[in-house]
């Protein structure tokens, strides 16, 4: 098994997150892209906007996208990758040998107009059992400051911060100030094609615009332990549900309870994605 090392683990524990450098290789995004590009090429225009969600801005007159919905479910090369023992081997190392795959996405943060990111827990969008969920954010283009590389503010992993509008309804970024002298200055977390992130559930991540002309895709897979079932919070939860999958080791007869009580927030709406719920909670 190519698990992390003790001190990975134990900087995961510590800080919320751990990056691995050089996960998968130039052959491995090379096969990203060419599934990107037939799903792009395949799906009819009927069918493409259950497929991609597009930026807003333009880019010389054309709609770019900005996130591929579900790639687990749109190809096999995605659900080869999701069970890929270089990445579920380490997955196992956080959250023990049974997992699951919850969601997945692919953020393409296009040149130019890659829209920011909010500050944000994962867990607030889909509060589980226990905490012992683990996003893998492997990023398949040279990640820096200027295109938008993922941003963590470490250490804050043991509890929900506040996510809420003055009426009550879930913003799905922070509310509350997370002014630097309290919670320290967010750490910018590059890396190089290939390399990836090991993101704890309530660890409070988010990314700028993308102002470069490099874009800055990010293929995520978030996984679950067996026995970590996701809490009721609406309709919406069937339909996340639908796109989870059981990927490695036992199945769980019972649901464990631990971590921080999960905070249930009330959702304002169907918003398709996380941009358009925090492009809706500035308004
Ligand atoms: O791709 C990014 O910049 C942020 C990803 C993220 O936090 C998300 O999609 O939940």
């Amino acid at each position: 098994m190519r698990g992390l090392t003790r001190q990975q683990i134990e900087h995961y524990r510590r800080e919320g997150f751990v990056a691995v450098p050089s996960l998968l290789s130039e052959e491995d995004i090379r096969l990203v892209d060419a599934s990107t590009a037939e799903l792009a090429e395949e799906t009819d225009a009927e069918r493409i906007a259950d497929v991609f969600e597009f930026e807003h801005e333009p880019v010389d007159g054309k709609r770019v996208p900005r996130r591929l919905y579900n790639p687990y479910e749109q190809h096999e090369n995605f659900r080869k990758l999701a069970a890929d023992e270089r990445i579920t081997d380490r997955v196992v190392s956080l959250i023990g040998p049974d997992l699951a795959l919850q969601h997945s996405k692919l953020n393409l943060k296009p040149a130019r107009v890659g829209a920011p990111v909010d500050w944000h827990q994962d867990l607030t969008y889909f509060p589980h059992t226990n905490d012992d969920l683990v996003a893998v954010l492997i990023y398949l283009d040279d990640a820096t400051e200027r295109n938008g590389c993922i941003e963590v503010l470490a250490r804050r992993h043991r509890r929900f911060l506040d996510h809420t509008l003055p009426d009550g309804t879930f913003a799905g970024r922070i509310t509350e100030d997370l002014d630097e002298e309290r919670y320290g200055a967010p750490v910018k977390v590059e890396g190089t094609a290939g390399s990836a992130i090991f993101l704890h559930p309530l660890a409070p991540h988010r990314s700028a615009k993308n102002v470069s002309v490099e874009r800055r895709r990010a293929l995520i897979y978030q996984y679950r332990a067996a026995d970590a079932f996701p809490i009721y919070t609406g309709p919406h939860v069937v339909d996340v549900e639908n796109c989870a999958h059981h990927i490695r080791g036992e199945r769980s007869p019972v649901a464990r309870f631990g971590g921080p009580q999960p905070v249930i927030y009330r959702p304002d709406g169907h918003p398709k994605s996380l941009y358009q719920l925090q492009e809706m909670s500035q308004k």
